[in-house]
């Protein structure tokens, strides 16, 4: 039997485990990222770990999250991450130098080479055959040490990919397909891996945006073959020599095959707050657009933005519109500026802002009262913007452009002007000049600790018995952006008794209080959940604030796998309902008794959980591998030493 893609570069970098869909491997990792916002964490957590030098292939610490730099923080945590690459042999990627995936895939990434990032985005680089995985930050730094990372053998569904796309339609639509078909949820432990003949037809930007965007389906990663189109790209980027040829083999076995014919796509958009919530552009009649916003990791490359920039020459932004512009990298920007495009974005009226994640992750330009927003980002979760009651619609670029002339949504093709061909340059301009290599010899330097930087918490030992309260009761599809929210508050990503403060802030703002008066009780919090919870962003601090705050257990009826592996690494049981319907027995503010709980930890039985408040009880599931239980029996991974 034939490999496919995933299984070809798992193999070569497996460390343990069997290649069977559903067990826990550990795989070689050869390339890390960290973005500004997790890494300080991940960093310190590396510290902690006393190795003299990172023993990866490569390792790059981005500053793309926090540039905002209202206050004294988000400076000092900068200053603390270049003094870390330097003296640990890590690439630094300044401010300024664009969003973490996008430079990676300009400069950094390799077919056939795995990469796991602190950021949930990082599978953006399968667009160019890599095995490239979003990964909390403690599951980087031990990745930086030369440990393996771990994760579920995934199952492997191929997205088969006929036709051509239609003028006007573009990736961004496609990856909203692919959302419709399979949902933000209920995809755990599976990898997409595209392939057909509509592939030839995608350059790697292009693939890019469809990987990105795989992360809000909750996959492990995305995958594309490596072929002539990878090979003009990376030649563009002047490094052709990084370039591998890989496919799957003609025979190779898929757990499921999904055909989606190129041609027959829409424009597309996801409605809020979802970024599964798909309806057509031409559905959505002529919604009133008070804000559209181009850019993010997931389209701001320099054929996303020369097209916009195409359909707007000689046009002014309609009177009602605020037209953002956050290029994805300085390479994008300059490529803009020396041909010509950046004069007609800036004479339309484009808000040009920084080359970073900005409005994104709604440390700006949050947009008026209950407006609709139109956005080329990624994810449009309910308050991500900053402001919570508006609605963010996520659409192709050519749609945002579309809406910022007629000052509505309108389908593009309603423009009725020809489709702007964009020739991308045969060779970029490179300028690594704001990436700084480190010294290879062992380096004296000295780390810089403002005081934002605070230490690193640590939780203790698993009890026995459990003794605790549920303090919040939540749906299903709980983000953890409502968990811990960005914007404003991301300023305190390296100072946990702070940033503890706003758990939950957006769903009830009375939580982290309430959490720590039954802390002083002496009892534990728990968190009950629906469906998918922990969606989204790999922020830790999802777990490591709550933990904190004294939460001892999550009880869902399911969770995404970024979000549980964090939970686990910080000592956090995460329980599913045996039953689901045992969901609707349980409320805030029952206090609940779980007893011998080390036991059937150790062993593999189920908890019961006693509900004193109602007289009643049920079961829960704790599945782990014997790897993740030592680690919750410890209390967090950085309580086991000599870790494997
Ligand atoms: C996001 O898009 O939500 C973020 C901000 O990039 C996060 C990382 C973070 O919370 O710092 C992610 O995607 O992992
Ligand atoms: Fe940055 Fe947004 Fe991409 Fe996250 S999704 S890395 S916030 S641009």
């Amino acid at each position: 039997m034939g490999k496919n893609l995933v299984e070809k570069i798992l193999a070569q970098h497996l460390i343990s485990g069997n290649l069977v869909p559903g067990e826990e491997i550990g795989i070689r990792i050869d390339q890390t990222l960290t973005q500004d916002a997790t890494g300080t964490m991940a960093y310190l957590q590396f510290e902690a770990m006393n190795i003299p030098k990172v023993k990866t292939e490569l390792s790059v610490s981005y500053i793309d999250h926090n540039t905002i730099q209202i206050g004294f923080e988000n400076a000092d945590d900068h200053r603390y991450l270049q003094s870390v690459a330097q003296k640990y042999g890590i690439v630094f990627s300044r401010a300024g130098n664009g969003i973490c995936h996008q430079v990676h895939l300009e400069r950094f990434g390799k077919p056939a080479k795995t990469l796991i990032g602190s950021d949930s985005h990082t599978p953006t680089c399968g667009a160019l055959s890599m095995i490239a995985i979003g990964a909390g930050g403690l599951d980087v730094a031990l990745a930086m040490a030369g440990k393996p990372f771990y994760l579920i053998c995934p199952k492997v569904i191929k997205i088969n990919l006929t036709g051509k796309l239609q003028p006007w339609v573009s990736s961004k639509d496609v990856i909203l397909k692919v959302l419709e078909i399979f949902t933000t949820k209920g995809n755990v432990n599976t990898v997409f891996e595209y392939g057909g003949e509509g592939v030839a037809s995608l350059s790697v930007p292009e693939r890019a945006t469809i990987t990105n965007m795989g992360a809000e389906c909750g996959v492990t990663t995305s995958i594309f073959p490596s072929d002539k189109m990878t090979r003009l790209f990376l030649r563009s980027q002047q490094r052709e020599s990084d370039f591998t040829e890989l496919k799957a083999d003609k025979n190779a076995s898929y757990a499921k095959i999904v055909n989606i014919d190129l041609s027959k796509i829409e424009p597309l958009t996801a409605k809020p707050h979802s970024p599964d919530n798909i309806s057509t552009v031409r559905k959505m009649k002529k919604i009133a657009v008070d804000q559209v916003c181009l850019g993010s990791c997931t389209n701001s490359s320099y054929k996303d933005l020369v097209t916009v920039a195409k359909i707007l020459k000689g046009k002014v932004a309609h009177p009602n519109i605020s037209f953002v512009i956050a290029p994805g990298s300085r390479q994008v920007l300059e490529e803009l500026a020396q041909n010509g495009y950046l004069a007609d974005l800036i004479a339309c009226g484009a808000r040009i802002m920084e080359n970073a994640c900005g409005f994104c992750i709604g440390n700006s330009q949050s947009p008026k009262s209950a407006a609709v927003s139109l956005r080329t980002s990624n994810r449009n979760f309910l308050g991500r913007s900053g402001t919570m009651d508006a609605n963010v619609y996520l659409v192709s670029p050519e749609t945002a452009a579309t809406a910022v002339i007629t000052g509505h949504f309108t389908d593009p093709r309603d423009l009725k002007i020809s489709y702007p061909k964009v020739k991308i340059p045969e060779k970029f301009s490179i300028d690594d000049s704001m990436i700084i290599r480190p010294e290879k010899k062992k380096s004296s330097a000295k780390i810089y600790r403002g005081p934002n930087i605070g230490a690193l918490p640590r939780n203790s030992e698993l009890s026995d018995i459990i003794q605790a309260e549920v303090t919040i009761k939540v749906g299903d599809k709980i983000t953890t952006d409502h968990i811990i929210p960005a914007g404003a508050r991301m300023k305190y990503r390296s100072n946990i008794p702070k940033y503890s403060e706003f758990v939950f802030e957006n769903v009830d703002a009375t939580f982290a209080s309430r959490a720590q008066v039954i802390q002083k009780a002496g009892k534990q919090n728990i968190i009950v959940a629906g469906l998918s919870y922990g969606q989204g962003s790999s922020r830790e601090h999802a777990a490591l604030c709550p933990m904190y705050l004294g939460v001892g257990a999550v009880i869902a009826k399911s969770f995404e796998r970024i979000h549980a592996a964090n939970l686990i690494n910080f000592g956090i049981l995460p329980l599913t309902f045996c039953i689901e319907s045992d969901y609707d027995k349980i409320d805030q503010g029952d206090e609940l008794e779980i007893v011998e709980v080390r036991k059937i930890i150790a062993g593999n039985g189920k908890l019961l959980v006693q509900n004193k408040t109602r007289g009643t009880s049920f079961y829960v599931n704790c599945i782990l591998s014997a790897r993740q239980k030592q680690i919750i029996l410890a209390g967090g991974a950085l309580n086991i030493r000599n870790k494997k």
